[in-house]
């Protein structure tokens, strides 16, 4: 039984349904008197541990198992020598190619991962202390109805760094906020505060004006606590940020089994195209799902080569053209006709982003749409604008002139870790209108998540 983190699975559909239906009831559970959230964390830090030591154990085995013992042993590195078996080149011929791109490896992109063997990423992390980061996060977990038997670490550790990615706009948001708010009832200068604030994250006027309407109305009715008032606000965020992806009907993003799925990348240079890209075909893999990578960022020999160590690193192979400007339909065209005759569940498609030449570019992702919709007009298309958080709405409003020649349906955001303007993330939705989909937040292969607006409002709004 693979667990599915596109759709996070083990969690239940009553979780999701519940986040929709009604910002408040989280808030009911974490309250309610018969619920102990600390010793919901006890039991989950317990099972994980036990669970950890099972699988050191394991691991100690596999330190001396060879590649073909280990794909008897998982299935994630089944799948991956099965696929580069089956699809590309032999093992050694795989090796000597990783090496040679390593060696190749330009200058401008992360390399940390380099040092370390393939198999390493598909590792499962590793729990830390029961520390006060351990119990946030499950308190976050527990609150949206998970059941302790069913945290991951994965889960855990993500809530941690996402909280820790979202710091520097909390610090210069929320601790001012709280600090304002103390424990007195909330005040209209309280409000006129938290405005200027929002608008500071880069949460933009339209989501701003929203959730100080909200606000203020309600104050006009009744008296607010600060910690009603913090309830009231976080409910409203989620509020804003929902409305788009309730109405595109979709909760979590995920690949439909045995039909063909097409994922574009777009976006400017540097926002994060290819490294959201790596780190999809690992979260398919990882959730049982095949997938395969077109290369379509042709313009610089450079991200060919990036690509490739990205599907390395999975076992994803990557259909790519190395003659120089080779065309980026050409690329997609090839990797549909691959796609379909191997019967790939997800097909992830880098694209190029340089502004220079920004009417080509256009010109490009249109024709590359019209492949797609051409020799492929059944497949699930996603066409996923990726946004660098660090640059704020002007980032948006630069990314949005993808809107038209992409056809987008969604948003990933990537770089919450390290940017003070998080806000964004309601910028994106009330503006744009587009349902966020995943957030990265770091540059490690496990560093992006399927997006919950839960989840996010509570690492912005965390108390330290
Ligand atoms: N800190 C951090 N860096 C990231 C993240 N995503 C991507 N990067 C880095 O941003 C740089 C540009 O990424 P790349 O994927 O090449 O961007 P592209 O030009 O849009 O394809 C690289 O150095 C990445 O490691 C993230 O979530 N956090
Ligand atoms: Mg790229």
């Amino acid at each position: 039984m693979v667990y599915d983190e596109f759709k996070r699975q083990n969690v239940g559909e009553s979780l999701i349904k519940k986040e929709f239906d009604s910002a408040n009831l989280e808030s009911d559970s974490m309250k309610s008197e018969a619920f102990d959230s600390l010793q919901w964390a006890k039991e989950a830090y317990a099972r994980l541990k036990q669970q950890q030591k099972e699988i050191n154990e394991d691991n100690s085995l596999t330190d001396l198992a060879t590649i073909d013992e280990l794909s008897e042993r998982s299935p994630i590195s089944s799948a991956l020598v099965e696929d580069r078996k089956d699809f590309t080149a032999s093992e050694e011929e795989l090796r000597d190619r990783a090496h040679d791109q390593q060696t190749n490896m330009p200058s401008d992109t992360s390399s940390s991962f380099l040092s370390n063997p393939i198999v390493n990423d598909n590792l499962q992390t590793s729990l830390g202390e029961f520390d006060e980061a351990f119990t946030w996060s499950a308190e976050v977990l527990a609150a949206q109805g998970m059941k302790a038997k069913d945290v991951s670490v994965d889960e855990i550790n993500w809530l941690g760094k996402l909280r820790l990615g979202l710091e520097k706009t909390r610090k210069s948001f929320v601790t001012g906020l709280l600090d304002k708010l103390g424990d007195d009832p909330l005040t209209p200068e309280v409000l006129d505060e938290l405005e200027t604030l929002l608008l500071r994250a880069d949460a933009g006027v339209v989501a701003t004006d929203q959730v100080l309407d909200a606000l203020r109305r309600r104050l006009n009715e009744e008296v607010m606590g600060s910690e009603e008032g913090l309830r009231f606000l976080k409910d409203q965020l989620c509020k804003v940020i929902n409305t788009p992806i309730s109405q595109s009907g979709v909760d979590l993003l995920a690949p439909t089994k045995g039909e063909l799925n097409i994922w574009l990348l777009v976006g400017v240079n540097g926002v994060g195209k290819t490294t959201t890209l790596g780190k999809l075909a690992n979260l398919a893999i990882r959730s049982g799902y095949s997938a395969l990578i077109a290369a379509a960022d042709t313009f610089r020999a450079a991200a060919v080569e990036q690509v490739q160590i990205w599907g390395d690193r999975s076992g994803v192979t990557v259909v790519a053209n190395n003659s120089v400007n080779a065309d980026p339909a050409a690329v997609v065209f090839d990797a549909i006709g691959a796609a379909k005759s191997k019967g790939i569940d997800l097909l992830l498609v880098d694209t190029a982003g340089r502004l220079q030449t920004k009417h080509n570019l256009m010109d490009e992702l249109e024709k590359v749409r019209r492949i797609i919709d051409k020799l492929a007009p059944d497949a699930n298309v996603e066409s996923l604008l990726v946004l660098d958080a660090s640059q704020g709405q002007n980032g948006l409003r630069q990314a949005m002139a993808f809107a038209k020649s992409a056809g987008l349906t969604g948003v990933v955001i990537t770089k919450l870790d390290g940017s003070s303007r998080g806000g964004v993330a309601l910028a994106v939705s009330s503006e744009a209108n587009l349902p966020i989909r995943f957030i990265g937040a770091g540059e490690g292969i496990r560093d992006l998540q399927p997006f919950k607006s839960f989840e996010f409002v509570e690492a912005l709004l965390a108390n330290r």
